[in-house]
Order: structure tokens, then C-alpha cells, then sequence
């Protein structure tokens, strides 16, 4: 455990988590998914049921102090999501349903304006297909090329790669900061460093990122930094997509409607500025509040304490499940978050995943919306075990027998 913070009172945090005291196929449930999706605090879900009992209307609609209510609280979590990753101005964070849609918008607006025939766009071979289709699709659109910068065995990115692969046509490189499936933390200051000396900006994918460690845009000096709430001890359907004022200003909208106009008559439409221009018709009120009440339960635990109570489990949990005969660990980078994949000897990962329920241990099993990395490691799936702050060492013993269980029986 890192000495330096005090360690969170993990029995007590526990208590926010009614899910955890459930049993599953007669087993107490053990979660270790929640890279996959988060549990909510009570106090978020708490948030988000007094907004829908006693707040619940529109939001920058009218005169009525219910709605003027709600728009203060719906921009108040606009505002926590800003400081949260050390963005300048609440006018670069921008709503969305969550990391997917917001590389859409990326890809679909500043994308199509910058990207053309035989123009390229560099990615990483550890991309979630949400970092990577969204580029294909614009790439088939306009006759561009992927590229990929590829890994080493222990999931780490290639860097010397860098500066061959980015090129003259390199119009953007679109990286994740935190692996979904190796857990590698991606050095993506120096990357985005390379890349604006030849001029290429750069989409950081945060999904797995914000979560563990504390995140600042401009220190980045991210053009593009997207994740999703419900990875982040929030509700599904929301996140945000962090622009560049500069960038977003010259943008065009994406999706049409209401909220996202200043007026239109049947000639003409002009838009509002960022971020209202991205937010066309009517968003998740309740959820974007939840999400603001989660970054203030997170803030309050302390990100340097999940991160060292994270750290102390993917120790520990590296540690046990090496000892174990036929298991391998994909993904063994220097700098790695609380995710562990692994596979075993003779056991197709979906049966594992199943005996592995069947014990109460809820982890996934699959390919993790990332084949292009399964065909590199050359595996069909993993079985990926994914740690949060709510976790403890015994959550890992459980999962350690619950697998070893498992190869008894395939003996
Ligand atoms: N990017 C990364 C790195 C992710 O891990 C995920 C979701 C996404 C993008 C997409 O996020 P969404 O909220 O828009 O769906 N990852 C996973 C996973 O690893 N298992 O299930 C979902």
C-alpha cells in the first residue's frame, strides 16, 4: 500500500454499495467487473431520485424558477466535470451520452472537416472498437487510411514507432489513456507532445482513465479528452466530451434540433455557442446531476486514495494468480490501472466466466470490444478481472480459489 495517503476505510465505503451485500447463485456477490460498468454510491443514486421526486422538469426553458432550478444544478455538475479534469472553461465540456457517442461527434464533425482523400488517421492497437470504428467509418467516408501504432507483448505502446507513423497526411491520432483489457496506462503527455510538433492533434479516450487516476486536460494539452459517467461511480447515459474552445468553435453542430439554436427561420438556422451548439433537444437531467454528485463522492474519498487502494489490489492480485499454474496474464505494462486479463491453459474464457458466476464472482469474459487486440495476442477472449476502491484483498482470495476451482474441474 502506498504509505504516503491515508488508506480509505474501505469497510465503511462498502456501506454506500447495497449490491455488494447481495447474494448471487447462493455466493455472496464478489464485483470485480466494474471496468466494464461501475456500482453507484448511495449519495448518487440519492442525488438523482430527489431530482426526479421533487425537481424533475427542463432544463433552459423558460422563466419557471422549477426549470431555473434545474438548470442551475444540470450546469453545477457541468462545472464539476470541468474541475474534475482541470479543464479552463465549462464552455469546452459538452454532454453526451457517453465516450462512444462522443468519439462520434469527434469523428463526424472535426473529423470530416479536416479529414480527406488519402489523408491518414493513427490510432493504438489496444483501441475499444468506440475508438475505432467511429474512424473507419469516416475513413471509408473520405477515402483515408488507418494507422496503427503497434505494442510490445507486455501491452506497451511502441513509441519509437512515433515518428514514422505520423506523417505529413496524419490529420489525427486518436489513443486511449488506460487500456480496457491490458490495464496499460498509456504515457499519453508525451505522445500528445509528439504529435503537436508535427502538428497533429490529438483524441485521448478516458473511459478507463478517469476513474483511477486524476486527469488534467490542460496539462495534457489534450485537443480531445471523452469518457463516460457510469465508469465513473455514475448513471449510464451520460458523459462528456472535453474540447479546445478553439476547436469547438469552428466545429460545425452534429446533431439538429432545439437547444441547440440561437434562431431559425425556414432560410436560415444559426447556431449557439459551445457547448449548446453539441446539444440538440432535451438531455439526461437527472443523470448529468448523478454524475456531478459522483465526482463529488469520488473527490471526497480522494482520487490518490483509490488509486493507491487500487494499486495495493492489482499487486496483490498479480501476485496470486501468477502463482497459478497454466494461468496467463495478458498485459504486463510498467504503468498499469486495476484491470487484470488473463487466460488459462485448456478453459475457454467464457467457461470460465461461467464457473467464476456461478461462485458470485462477477468479472467478463469475451473479447472486450477490442478483436484487433485479441487477434494481436492471438487469443478469441480473456477473462478480466477489474478492481475498484470499493474492492478489498479478500474479494481477490475469493477470486483466486473460485478460478483454481475451476481448473480442478477441467482436470
Ligand atoms: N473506450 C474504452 C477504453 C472503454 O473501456 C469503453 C467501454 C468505451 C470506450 C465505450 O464506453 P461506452 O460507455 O460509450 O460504452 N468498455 C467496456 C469494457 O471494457 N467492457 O464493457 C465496456
Amino acid at each position: 500500500m502506498n504509505t504516503a495517503v491515508q488508506p480509505l476505510d474501505v469497510t465503511a465505503i462498502r456501506r454506500d454499495f447495497p449490491l455488494l451485500s447481495r447474494v448471487l447463485n447462493g455466493k455472496p456477490v464478489i464485483y470485480l467487473d466494474s471496468a466494464v460498468s461501475g456500482q453507484m454510491p448511495l449519495p448518487v443514486i440519492e442525488r438523482m431520485t430527489k431530482y426526479e421526486r421533487e425537481e424533475h422538469t427542463n432544463v433552459h426553458r423558460g422563466v419557471s424558477t422549477l426549470s431555473q432550478e434545474a438548470t442551475d444544478h444540470f450546469e453545477a455538475a457541468r462545472e464539476k466535470v470541468r474541475s474534475f479534469i482541470g479543464a479552463g472553461s465549462i464552455k469546452e465540456i459538452i454532454w453526451t451520452r457517453g465516450t462512444t457517442e462522443a468519439i462520434n461527434l469527434v469523428a463526424q464533425t472535426f473529423g470530416r472537416m479536416h479529414v480527406q482523400a488519402g489523408d491518414e488517421i493513427l490510432l493504438s492497437a489496444m483501441e475499444h472498437h468506440a475508438n475505432i470504428v467511429p474512424w473507419q467509418m469516416l475513413a471509408q467516408e473520405k477515402g483515408a487510411t488507418l494507422k496503427v501504432i503497434p505494442i510490445t507483448d507486455d501491452g506497451e505502446l511502441i513509441l519509437e514507432s512515433l515518428d514514422e507513423l505520423i506523417t505529413e497526411r496524419t490529420k489525427l491520432l486518436a489513443v486511449t489513456h488506460v487500456s480496457n483489457v491490458l490495464g496499460t496506462v498509456n504515457p499519453v503527455k508525451e505522445i500528445i507532445a509528439r504529435a503537436h510538433a508535427k502538428g497533429v492533434p490529438v483524441l485521448v479516450d478516458g473511459a478507463q482513465a478517469v476513474p483511477h487516476l486524476k486527469v488534467d486536460v490542460q496539462d495534457l494539452d489534450a485537443d480531445f479528452y471523452v469518457f463516460s459517467g457510469h465508469k465513473l461511480s455514475g448513471p449510464t447515459g451520460i458523459g462528456a466530451l472535453y474540447g479546445k474552445l478553439a476547436h469547438l468553435e469552428a466545429m460545425p453542430p452534429w446533431h439538429g434540433g432545439g437547444n441547440m439554436i440561437r434562431s431559425v427561420t425556414w432560410e436560415k438556422t444559426t447556431y449557439m455557442a459551445a457547448p449548446g451548439k453539441f446539444e440538440a433537444g432535451t438531455p439526461p437531467i437527472a443523470a448529468a446531476i448523478g454524475l456531478g454528485a459522483a465526482l463529488d463522492y469520488l473527490t471526497n474519498l480522494g482520487l490518490d486514495r483509490i488509486a493507491a487502494q487500487e494499486h495495493d489490489l492489482l499487486v496483490y492480485a498479480t501476485e496470486r494468480l501468477e502463482r497459478i499454474p497454466g494461468l496467463r496474464i495478458l498485459g504486463k505494462a510498467r504503468d498499469k490501472a486495476s484491470v487484470i486479463s488473463f487466460v488459462v491453459e485448456g478453459i475457454h474464457p467464457h467457461d470460465m466466466g461461467s464457473l467464476l458466476d456461478g461462485e458470485g464472482v462477477v468479472i467478463r469474459a469475451g473479447h472486450h470490444c477490442a478483436q484487433p487486440l485479441m487477434a494481436r495476442y492471438n487469443v478469441p477472449a480473456t477473462t478480466r478481472a477489474s478492481f475498484a476502491y470499493f474492492n478489498t484483498r479478500e474479494d481477490i482470495d475469493v477470486l483466486v480459489s473460485a478460478v483454481e476451482k475451476a481448473i480442478e474441474l477441467f482436470k
